[in-house]
């Protein structure tokens, strides 16, 4: 493959820059992640890009989120992926035929049967703040908001796996963090236990190998959604057999925060917003209960299978800084580590430097992604640390303005990698740039 270049010519205008990555990935009414990487509609790259075009377009911002929930499960799940019916079917792997295998004509709305981090009640919020015509956009809310109650109604309960009011996950995808290293243990047994390597990555056409999760983890993928599929995507009765039940920090960080914005939408909608509110500090709660690893004095995920906490210190530890009702001295530990060898720097990296499995340029084992940048400057900025929020987000803004919008960074150099012009890095920059 050849080497990307990206970098943006100097004296480029960001914010317009940013406008034409999102214009060159719309499909009418959806965005995809990426041109040719990515070519169908994803669950949480679909929110992050409507929070950036919030700012720029308040049609588009509504209709993305509009058609992501119009392909909602009558169980409330919001798949991961809405594939695009233009798009052909071998052009990203696992594609619909996997997903839905007995369907004799694929329905309109193919769509997977995995989830990813709910962000998007929070982004159904931003969408209503920065409207020009409030009363459109409140009309956008009543809309949203009975469909986002079903969504976290479906993870508050067929997902609460572990019994402690988190939602659990049930594959690395659903993480949106797919080859983090938490995840390497649970891998491992299922390759072990005998997963086979899928021949059909269409994802090796597009970036170099080095760059994305290696041959196990996709043996585990397949196996996992092959598994979950078979049994008619259904929650019950999964454990202990299925090889991967998580609670995730990040995950139910997310779920939490984007309660709180429910209680805000009902508000406006004339629902009752203190159940929401009540719900959001629960979830912080269990969060800081289940997840707070006082020897790392950071959240980790907990494997609800063993019923223990994964020891592997990663930036979706820091997320819980934007969940409600997370006490003060877990917060003040775990902002900390921002200025320790494990997370210092001006790129926010996804696996403490210090750690043995830490990689600065492959996907989610040490790069530097947008997303969780972003998440991590608004945890900040809810605890009012503002100086570590804006060096972040100078850290990001620089790696961009030279690399151009790439899907991640070198943590330690800021060289660019991945895919190219990226919809969620141009999205989030257009937030931090407003
Ligand atoms: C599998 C689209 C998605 C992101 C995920 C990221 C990557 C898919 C893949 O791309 O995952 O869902 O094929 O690798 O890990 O976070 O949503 O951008």
């Amino acid at each position: 493959l050849p080497a990307a270049t990206t970098a943006l010519p100097v004296g480029t205008d960001l914010a317009a820059a940013a406008r034409a990555v999102l214009a060159a990935n719309w499909r009418g009414r959806h965005t995809v992640p990426s041109a040719r990487l990515y070519p169908h509609q994803w669950s949480w790259d679909s929110a992050f890009v409507a929070i950036g075009l919030a700012h720029v377009d308040q049609h588009r911002a509504q209709l993305e989120l509009a058609t992501l929930f119009g392909a909602q499960w009558r169980d409330g799940r919001v798949p991961h992926i809405v594939f695009d019916p233009d798009t052909p079917a071998d052009a990203y792997f696992p594609g619909p035929r996997f997903w839905a295998p007995g369907a004799p004509v694929l329905p309109r709305r193919a769509t997977s049967g995995i989830v990813q981090p709910p962000v998007h009640a929070q982004a159904t919020w931003e969408i209503y703040r920065r409207a020009g015509d409030r009363a459109a956009a409140a009309d956008f809310l009543r809309r949203m908001y009975e469909p986002l109650c079903a969504w976290h109604d479906y993870l508050l309960t067929a997902r609460d796996l572990g019994g402690a009011g988190l939602a659990a996950i049930v594959h690395p995808w659903e993480s949106g963090m797919d080859n983090h290293p938490a995840w390497d243990e649970a891998v491992a047994a299922i390759c072990a236990a005998g997963a086979t390597v899928p021949t059909a990555r269409a994802d090796l056409h597009h970036v170099p190998a080095t760059q994305r999760p290696g041959d196990a983890d996709y043996a585990a993928y397949i196996d996992l959604a092959t598994r979950y599929r078979d049994r008619g995507y259904s929650d019950v009765d999964l454990l202990p057999g299925h090889g991967f039940v998580v609670e995730d920090p990040l995950f139910n960080a997310v779920l939490a925060w984007s309660e709180e914005a429910l209680a805000r939408i009902a508000a406006v909608v004339g629902a009752n917003s203190c159940w929401h509110t009540e719900r959001a500090t629960a979830l912080g709660a269990a969060l800081t209960e289940r997840l707070f690893d006082d020897d790392l004095g950071l959240f980790v995920p907990r494997d609800v299978r063993t019923d223990r906490r994964v020891p592997v210190p990663g930036v979706a530890g820091l997320v819980p800084l934007l969940a409600p009702g997370v006490p003060a001295d877990a917060a003040v530990r775990t902002r900390a580590h921002l200025d320790g060898p494990g997370f210092a720097g001006a790129l926010l990296p996804t696996l403490d430097r210090t750690s043995p499995d830490y990689d600065p340029q492959r996907y989610w084992r040490g790069p530097s992604w947008a997303n969780t940048t972003w998440l991590v400057i608004r945890g900040l900025r809810r605890h009012r640390d503002y100086a570590r929020a804006e060096a972040l987000r100078q850290g990001l803004l620089d790696a961009v303005r030279a690399e151009g919008f790439r899907e991640y960074y070198d943590a330690d150099t800021g060289t660019g990698a991945g895919t190219t012009e990226f919809s969620w890095t141009a999205a989030l920059v257009l937030d931090l740039l407003a």
